[in-house]
């Protein structure tokens, strides 16, 4: 695979950017090799600076889910050019998209429009912090809900739950504000909330963590959180970034029947603009500036461009059989893909929910961030390089989710199983 280009302009990035990137995943760090830079996309393509094609599972961390350069969001977002790109004013364009939303998360009365993922967390977390006037929050190990300073952190050292910095420039003091606890262990889940949960203003949770892979909450899992933060009046916040219209159209709250409270969305509401959101019970929303005390703003919320795109990307999953056609596709790549690590006889496990998906390379089930670990890393670094020289591009880490889109045809499915039966025997 010729990758003469990419290889010129990562030097050159590399004397610009930090690591060549502007977001570490992409520097290829967990695999190996240097990362393909990008011309172009279309459907299910990539196509890199050196011309290779590859079928795309990463659709830019989800938000593609309709596709790559599709006709009617295209069209729509040039002639949304056409009248200015930014106001800093309101426009209907965000009623339209807020109002589609809310159709489709009964759970939220009210949203906020911001520009990525880690805003709306970050703000969520704000909004129940000035509800509840509580400090503490709780998150579970693995689970990743963008780069605000109080969700870098990581268990603190032997039993005790208070989280310690995960990253430089996060305060110790700050970091013991949250807490933290092995996703799926309910009985540890029910412990803390008896013992804390007066201290506690919300619990914030990747209803399926796509952050270390693809991992199902286990059967009550949900519904623990749900109770105890409930019984004990902290906010239940899902963190339907990367799981929002992604699982389920509903999002895994409509796939689980787990109402929470407050909901943050992001990836694919923008249709591959900046656009990240969060909302909840018209209580919560009424806290926030400035209706409410709780600061949160920002330059570029609810841009009539990014609101263009993801109002025609809504229109699309909205259409009938949408999410038919992307379970069918889903399915056939599931049993594919098993199929052929069977056939290569490697062991190899299979997560998906809705359309997210991940291979582990391990004979231990996958529950939680341990033993998402015991997974061989360098065995799949080793069959992610087989795929992407086959014209396959999943997400270069085995700590992440991969994605399917409308644009992903039968014979892309076929082509990647074909691949994948090599990759598996390659790494045997
Ligand atoms: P952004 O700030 O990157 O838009 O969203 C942060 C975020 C919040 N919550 C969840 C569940 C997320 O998955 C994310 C971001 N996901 C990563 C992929 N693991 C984005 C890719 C990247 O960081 O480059």
């Amino acid at each position: 695979m010729k990758t003469t280009q990419s290889r010129f302009y990562f030097r050159k990035a590399q004397a610009l950017l930090p690591g060549g990137v502007n977001s570490p995943v992409r520097a290829f760090r967990a695999v190996g090799g240097s990362p393909l830079f990008i011309k172009k996309s279309k459907g299910s393509k990539l196509y890199d600076v050196d011309g290779n094609v590859f079928i795309d599972y990463v659709l830019s961390w989800g938000p593609m889910i309709v596709g790559h350069a599709h006709p009617a969001i295209v069209r729509a977002v040039k002639s949304a050019v056409q009248n200015g790109t930014s106001y800093g004013a309101p426009t209907p364009l965000e009623i339209e998209l807020a109002a589609m939303i809310l159709k489709t998360y009964p759970s939220m009365d009210k949203i906020r429009m911001v520009s990525s993922g880690t805003e709306a967390t970050m703000s969520a977390i704000r909004a129940a912090r000035g509800f509840t006037g509580r400090d503490s929050i709780l998150k579970f190990e693995g689970c990743y809900h963008g780069h605000a300073d109080g969700l870098l952190v990581k268990a603190g050292s032997g039993a005790a739950t208070f989280g310690v910095p995960d990253s430089p420039g996060v305060p110790a003091d700050y970091a013991k504000r949250t807490l933290t606890l092995p996703y799926n262990d309910i009985t540890a889940f029910r412990a803390l909330m008896r013992k804390n949960g007066k201290e506690i203003a919300c619990v914030i949770v990747e209803p399926v963590v796509g952050n270390i892979g693809c991992v199902l909450p286990r059967p009550g899992f949900l519904e623990a959180l749900r109770e105890e933060t409930e019984r004990h009046g902290a906010v239940l916040i899902f963190d339907e970034v990367m799981t929002g219209f992604r699982v389920a159209k509903g999002g895994a709250q409509q796939a689980f029947g787990i109402r929470p409270d407050l909901t943050c969305l992001g990836k694919v509401i923008g249709g591959g603009f900046p656009v990240g959101a969060y909302g909840g019970s018209r209580e919560i929303m009424a806290m926030i500036a400035p209706d409410g005390p709780v600061y949160q703003a920002g330059t570029l919320s609810g841009n009539p461009v990014a609101m263009t795109a993801g109002i025609e990307t809504l229109k699309i999953l909205n259409a009938r059989d949408t999410y038919r056609k992307l379970e069918q596709t889903m399915a056939e790549l599931e049993a594919g893909l098993k199929d052929a690590a069977e056939k290569a006889g490697i062991s190899a496990k299979f997560y998906r929910a809705g359309t997210m998906f991940c291979t582990y390379f391990t004979d231990t089930e996958v529950v939680d961030y341990d033993t998402a670990k015991k997974a061989d890393a360098k065995r799949f670094a080793r069959f992610f390089m087989k795929m992407l020289e086959q014209g396959v591009y999943l997400a270069p880490s085995q700590f992440e989710a991969g994605f399917i889109s409308l644009a992903h045809t039968a014979a892309d499915i076929r082509a990647t199983i074909g691949a994948a039966y090599k990759a598996f025997r390659s790494v045997r």
